[in-house]
């Protein structure tokens, strides 16, 4: 199959994150998408290609347009109030603060904008990020021209973007701009497969109340892993889309074989729902040494994955979300495009 990628991707290359109560080196860095690319070199997996440059409507289609705009303008404003290091956001409006406020402070923009402290934001994050979703986007418009599979080389991430925040290491929400964007181009019901370690929160709330984009989420317990406010079993989507969201939190420690009876249902409610076409969010940070999650996948694994959603026999877009052991993550993530492929 076909990768996607550009090195624009690269740009966006944070130093630090605030975990823990400390600055610590980042976690999402470029040496992840080039890992990747080289093991898709190595392993022939197929073609690599650029992405096509997209227009910002797109994008339009799935976050609110002001945000695209304060993610443009972001640097420019940043550096103009005298900062130069990468940001972080600090202060948000929550319940008992007004929302109804234009804020115009660069520190009340990025809470505005935002859902947590743990996603820096450079010089380079906006281009990236572009760069990041012309790359789903690409995967997408190969799936419409007849390929039966593309794999988009994500990179920074995307399921945990919202219609007009950022966060999780995200900003555009990679696998919903290919959904929509595959809505927009003529297919009727579109399912999401998210198998990131982490639920894919911005996701399933752009979809929350639609029928046409199934949401299907398989992750570590919010109760006791990032993002804690949702992910939860009895989400289930809401007016139109009630039924169209389902959740699998799992608890820490999980392995394949605890995993699999999720994965199997997951897959039996892709069979009912017939899509034209699956997108799988791939995060491989369900990895065994994946130094900030829980469960305890193995190499091996991610094959019987790739196997397990061939036999779903649905087109499928692989794109990619988080996983962040980076000396394996070449490997496991094409382990699962060759268990898909066969
Ligand atoms: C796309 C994706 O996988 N985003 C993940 C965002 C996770 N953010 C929370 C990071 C918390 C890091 N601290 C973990 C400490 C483990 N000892
Ligand atoms: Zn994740």
């Amino acid at each position: 199959m076909k990768t996607v990628f550009s090195n624009t991707q690269l740009a966006h290359a944070p130093a630090q994150e605030i975990s823990d109560g400390e600055l610590k080196p980042a976690v999402e860095i470029p040496s992840r998408a080039e890992i990747v690319l080289k093991t898709v070199r190595e392993r022939n997996v197929g073609e690599i290609v650029a992405p096509e440059e997209f227009p910002v409507r797109p994008l339009h289609r799935v976050h609110a347009p002001e945000y695209v705009s304060f993610l443009e303008s972001f640097w420019e404003k940043w550096t103009a109030a005298g900062r130069s290091r990468e940001a972080f956001p600090f202060v948000w409006p929550i319940r008992s603060l007004r929302q109804d406020v234009q804020v115009e402070h660069i520190d009340g923009l990025l809470g505005r904008y935002s859902m947590d402290a743990g996603t820096p934001l450079g010089e380079n994050t906006y281009k990236a990020a572009r760069a990041s979703a012309d790359t789903a986007l690409t995967a997408a418009r190969l799936l419409l021209d007849g390929e039966k599979s593309a794999f988009a080389l994500c990179r920074p991430p995307g399921h945990h973007a919202g219609y007009d925040f950022f966060g999780g290491y995200c900003f555009f929400n990679n696998a919903a701009v290919a959904a929509q964007y595959l809505r927009d181009y003529g297919l009727h019901r579109i399912a999401i497969l998210d198998v990131d370690y982490h639920h894919g929160n911005g996701t399933q709330a752009l979809f929350y109340d639609r029928p046409d984009i199934l949401f299907l989420s398989i992750h570590a317990d919010p109760k006791h892993e990032y993002p804690y406010f949702l992910g939860f079993a009895d989400e289930t989507g809401e007016h139109a889309g009630t039924g169209f969201t389902r959740n699998w939190p799992l608890p820490l420690g999980t392995d394949w074989d605890s995993y699999t009876p999720a994965l199997e249902e997951a897959c039996r409610w892709l069979l009912v729902y017939k899509p034209e076409a699956l997108i799988v969010s791939l995060g491989m940070d369900c990895y065994e040494n994946d130094p900030i999650s829980g469960f305890k996948f193995k190499s091996e694994d991610y094959i019987r994955l790739g196997q397990r959603l061939a036999k779903v026999g649905v087109p499928t877009i692989f794109l990619m979300e988080g996983g962040y052991a980076v000396d394996a993550l070449g490997t496991n993530c094409v382990n699962v495009l060759e268990g898909f492929e066969g």
